[in-house]
């Protein structure tokens, strides 16, 4: 990618040394200090108060064990985390995730990826991450709830409405975010519903916050393709994964007229010329909790391709909807060599820095996570308000402010890339554009 300004590469070199082993957030931290040289020669108050120095330090790390009992009565062990990055613009905001690869390492990825993000959707949340290697697959309902009940017991103490404001990623979703709510009232005996977001309709939740992050990117590659006076109409698409963020971005592209492909899970891809059957999609993700796989059970002219990967499917828009790093340099070259105009991450750092320079080189147009995926938290920032205000919007009204986010976000991002020198360079634009706002509140709050 590009190269770090001489002013801040030191300042690289010493997250390396403080933070061994850490390699996805080595690679967020990088990814971010490449766009700051044009920020700190402009702003010499940043370096003169050590902002960048102080952003890539969490404000407070928690970790935890989290023991718990499986259907057998056998004791497990778990390792839980809180990483509170960054409340410069409000409370640490930001999912937990429940996946075997989780350590410290990915969680403050995620941390310092999400205060970025979280000051681009305008809305006055900080940056926190959290999570547990727990691997959910396989799991009871009530192993999971025993687990979830567990890692509150810890948690309870370090979160609040005011303090820190945890919701789903991988592995979270509505089902354990009801366990760990139930367990938090009962420990701290409040109904405090502005202490998680992403809850069920009926006891404090949001229309809209299951589809933001899907809907939400969708609506960031459509403002990408209308500045390049395009539209999703007729554009054959592929989404990876099949989990909360997959489903909802190909609900959304259907809608907009494109027509989406292919989809995956970890163990294979599913390819359907005809266009993907979301009904049957969600009955077997959400419903039943099924592998991809089971969509040929019923679909016959469905490929179902093991160990596949997707990006070697041709499509005009690719929407990576799974984890860190799944689009390295070659699937990126293919890619584009396919024809792929258009990128927007629904995942968080799905691609890896060479894929990013193969599609930054091309001029493709080329949505961040940072950017792209922010529907998500900033409807879990909605949430908030209702819950601050005991009200609940209607679907249509809450969508409606979701799109207008993402319209604000894609314009902040493209204007700041114009402001900086790099047209279209939207990595550039949403770093630069969600750091000034924390760095310029972190000077006016002093040294804290
Ligand atoms: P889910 O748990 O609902 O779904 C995750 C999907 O990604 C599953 O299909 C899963 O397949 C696949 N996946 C997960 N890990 C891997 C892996 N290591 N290799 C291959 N496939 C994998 O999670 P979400 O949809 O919520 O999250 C997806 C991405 O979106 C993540 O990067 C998350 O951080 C990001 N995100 C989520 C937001 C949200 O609101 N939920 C907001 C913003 C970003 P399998 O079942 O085989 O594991
Ligand atoms: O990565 C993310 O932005 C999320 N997992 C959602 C966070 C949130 O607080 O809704």
């Amino acid at each position: 990618m590009g190269q770090v300004d001489e002013k801040i590469e030191g300042m690289y070199q010493e997250v390396l040394k403080r933070n061994p082993g850490e390699t996805e957030f080595h690679q967020a931290v990088l990814e971010v200090l490449e766009s700051l040289g044009p920020v700190v020669a402009k702003h010499p108050e940043f370096l003169e108060r050590k902002i960048i120095q102080r952003i890539c330090e969490p404000e407070r790390q928690i970790i935890f064990r989290v023991p718990w009992q499986n259907d057998k009565g056998e004791v497990q062990i778990n390792r839980g985390f809180r990483v509170e990055f960054n409340s410069a613009l409000g409370p640490y905001k930001g999912g937990l995730r429940f996946h075997p690869s989780v350590y410290l390492g990915i969680i403050k990825f995620l941390g310092f990826e999400q205060c970025f993000k979280n000051s681009l959707t305008g809305l006055p949340i900080g940056g926190g991450k959290g999570g547990s290697d727990f691997d959910p697959k396989g799991k009871s309902d009530d192993e999971v709830m025993r687990f979830c009940q567990s890692f509150m017991t810890e948690l309870y103490r370090h979160i609040g409405e005011h303090t820190d404001v945890p919701a789903g990623d991988i592995g979270v979703g509505g089902r354990e975010i009801g366990y760990m709510f139930g367990q938090y009232k009962r420990i701290t005996n409040r109904y405090e519903p502005g202490v998680l977001t992403g809850k069920g309709l009926t006891w404090g939740g949001s229309l809209v916050r299951t589809e933001a992050t899907g809907y939400g990117a969708t609506f960031f590659v459509n403002e990408m393709l209308k500045a390049r006076k395009d539209s999703f109409d007729g554009k054959i698409c592929t989404v990876s994964g099949s989990g909360n963020v997959a489903i909802y971005t190909i609900e959304k592209i259907h809608q907009l007229g494109g027509k989406c492909v292919a989809c995956s899970d970890s163990n294979g891809v599913i390819y359907d010329e005809k266009g993907l059957d979301l009904d049957l999609i969600k009955q077997l993700k959400e419903v039943e909790r099924r592998r991809i796989q089971d969509y040929t059970a019923t679909h016959k002219h469905a490929k179902y391709i093991a160990k596949g990967n997707i990006w070697d499917i041709p499509c005009q828009v690719a929407m990576p909807s799974a984890t860190q790093n799944e689009i390295n340099g070659k699937d990126a070259a293919t890619l584009v060599k396919n024809g792929c105009i258009a990128v927007g991450e629904g995942a968080n750092m799905p691609t890896t820095p060479e894929g990013v320079k193969v599609f930054l080189d091309a001029k493709i147009a080329y949505g961040p996570g940072k950017a792209a995926n922010a529907g998500g938290v900033a409807t879990s920032a909605l949430e908030m308000q209702q819950n601050a205000g005991r009200d609940s919007w209607t679907f249509e009204y809450t969508e409606k402010k979701l799109e207008d986010i993402m319209i604000n976000i894609h314009s902040n991002c493209y204007e700041t890339a114009e402001e900086f020198g790099a047209p279209g360079n939207y990595v550039l634009g949403a770093n630069i554009c969600g750091f000034i706002k924390i760095a310029n509140a972190m000077v006016a709050h002093g040294l804290v």
